[in-house]
């Protein structure tokens, strides 16, 4: 056989992905993947290389969700897999369809311990943090290999699976025409799962009886682009929603029917609440009071038919797909089947007023030093007109004021620190987004939360990525450390200048005391097109001790006796 009719595991593997449509790949180099990034891109595959295999794998999670296909991080054996571990798990947690795939080393030596280069039992350290985990140690299953993955990051709830490839293998020769023969292309991964008509009509009599109704919108909805339906739906039965944070602007959050600024009125009162791709977690206080109604009835739509039940009690589960559900729902809805509470919308509208006028005090207020308030006014400012731009968000205060007071207009353009409120995606999501959306993004960061990825503003300069990186400046974990003392367990430098550090990159770098300097700080760098950080000086002293969720920092019990 002449070395023309040869293929080996690399060309597979790149051969496997464009044929699946993965056009994309985010990783760290190093042995045994460098030759499969260089070969992924000289086939026209885009690579993004990364600082840290954590933001590559971010930045492969949050294409997941965008694009609805697997988002796909490459590492090295050992510690490069460990790093992107914890994107992975966090991809699954949140339920993004993504897939890791690692070189390995030597499996004899691995198996019996021997002290490979960066040898560790990687399939098994995977498992428990994955949707799925397969190896593949010959050749002529890496088609059959990939094609496992997609489909299991794809169908039903989507997740994180790792995919594990020897080195021998993708160093392994194959004849090329068995090669070509094994090779899948995934047909249909995630069709349309209509529930039941039972169900349906089930969850239409239960809305149908309720004086109080209540969507809640979560990210799944986001992710199952089912923005259409589920608008038509509330909109005709005048149900109000309350979008969970990274729901945010699947219907616009200036929407009549938006109960956000009446968020714990809303859900203490509701009669009958219908959680749509979102789970009723710590998130949503698990559904018991004292911000629930032991009253309170569900309809629950959701892929995942274990979902059901998990913390309350779910009177009419609606399993299937988000966009198929709302197009059934839609479809069997009789015309005044699910009347208009109208008593119940002024109540809401009234709160929403109350609330909002409670807050405009402090949003137009301007201390010097800012606060999270009048900073994050000065970046709304410059927002404003620029519905295209994706929105990145991580911090403890810096993102509870941001989800309050940036008012999302389009689906999908708010990502964040999710399910486990994790520190750390900040610059691998925004690669992300900026990678597969080809949009400006802007980074709203805590100084503590851009500290976990801040390194990619390398990457960042590297691709001329569109990304504006602020960075709410307060010199702390949650708050600053008052002047003269060593710095304490949640300190950081005082008077740090982030911005320095693009500048050593050659982007952008702005220093903004004050709200005007703020506003045009952000305007000029999205108007720009390139990459740019702002420092914006925060009042070390405006946030509070884990922001809005300071009451799950356990309490002393002896201290509670004194
Ligand atoms: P949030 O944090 O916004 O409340 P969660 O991540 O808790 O949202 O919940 C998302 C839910 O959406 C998960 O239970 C998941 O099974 C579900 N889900 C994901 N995609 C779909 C889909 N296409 N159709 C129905 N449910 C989905
Ligand atoms: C991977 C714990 C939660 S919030 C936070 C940390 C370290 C940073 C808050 O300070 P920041 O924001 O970013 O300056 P702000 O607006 O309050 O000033 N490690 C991981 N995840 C989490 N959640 C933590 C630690 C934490």
């Amino acid at each position: 056989m002449s070395e023309r009719d040869l293929t080996d595991g690399f060309h597979l593997v790149v051969e496997a992905l464009k044929r699946n449509g993965i056009d994309t790949i985010f990783a760290v180099a190093g042995i045994p993947i460098t030759d499969l990034l260089r070969l992924a891109q000289a086939e026209g595959i885009r690579t993004f290389t990364f600082r840290h295999e954590s933001s590559a794998g971010n930045a492969a999670a949050i294409a997941g969700f965008l694009t609805r296909k697997p988002g796909l991080c490459m590492t090295v054996s050992a510690p490069g897999f460990l790093n992107g571990m914890v994107a992975l798990a966090n991809a699954t947690t949140n339920c993004f369809p993504m897939i890791l795939m690692s070189g390995s080393s030597d499996r004899a030596i691995v198996d019996l311990e021997q002290g490979d280069y960066e040898e560790l039992d990687q399939l098994n350290a995977a498992r428990p943090y994955a949707k799925a985990a397969y190896r593949i140690n010959r050749p002529q299953d890496i088609g059959i290999g990939i094609a496992r993955a997609i489909r299991a990051a794809l169908s039903g709830r989507p997740g994180g699976v790792y995919l594990d490839l020897t080195a021998e293998v993708l160093g392994s020769a194959l004849d090329a025409e068995t090669g070509r023969k094994s090779l899948v292309t995934v047909v249909d991964p995630a069709p349309p799962q209509p529930p039941a008509p039972a169900s349906v009509a089930r969850a239409l009599d239960l809305l149908a009886s309720a004086l109080r109704p209540l969507a809640i919108l979560g990210k799944g909805a986001a992710y199952a682009r089912a923005e259409a339906e589920i608008r038509s739906f509330l909109e005709a039965a005048g149900i109000p929603f309350l979008p969970m944070s990274m729901a945010k602007g699947l219907l616009p959050d200036d929407h009549p029917l938006s109960a956000a600024a009446a968020r714990s009125f809303a859900i203490g009162n509701a009669d009958v609440v219908m959680l749509v791709g979102a789970r009723l977690n710590w998130l949503l206080s698990h559904g018991r009071p004292p911000l629930w109604s032991e009253a309170t009835r569900f309809v629950q739509v959701d892929i995942s038919p274990t979902e059901i039940d998990s913390n309350r009690a779910i009177e009419a589960p609606l399993v299937g797909d988000i966009k198929s559900a709302f197009a059934a729902l839609n479809a069997a809805r009789k015309p005044g089947g699910i009347k208009r509470q109208a008593v119940w919308l002024d109540e809401i509208d009234k709160r929403k007023r109350q609330n909002i006028e409670r807050m405009a005090a402090r949003l137009n207020a301007d201390p010097s030093p800012m606060n999270f308030s009048s900073a994050l006014r000065a970046v709304r400012n410059a927002l404003a007109g620029h519905p295209e731009v994706t929105i990145v968000n991580e911090g403890a205060n810096t993102l509870d004021f941001a989800r309050n007071i940036i008012d999302m207009p389009l689906p999908r353009r708010r990502l964040d620190s999710g399910t486990w409120g994790v520190m750390g995606i900040g610059m691998g999501y925004a690669i992300g987004a900026a990678a597969v959306t080809g949009k400006p993004v802007v980074a709203i960061e805590g100084d503590s939360a851009f500290g976990f990825s801040g390194m990619e503003i390398e990457t960042i300069c590297r691709y001329g990525l569109p990304v504006v990186t602020v960075v709410f400046n307060n010199n702390g974990v949650y708050r600053g450390d008052p002047q003269g003392l060593p710095y304490s367990p949640t300190g950081l430098i005082r008077g740090a200048r982030y911005d320095k550090i693009i500048e050593a990159f050659g982007g952008a770098g702005y220093h903004a005391e004050d709200t005007p300097t703020l506003t045009s700080a952000v305007s000029e760098a999205l108007a720009s097109g390139k990459p740019a950080l702002i420092n914006a000086v925060i009042d070390p002293t405006a946030g509070t001790e884990s922001g809005h969720i300071g009451s799950l920092n356990p309490q002393s019990a002896l201290a509670q006796k004194k």
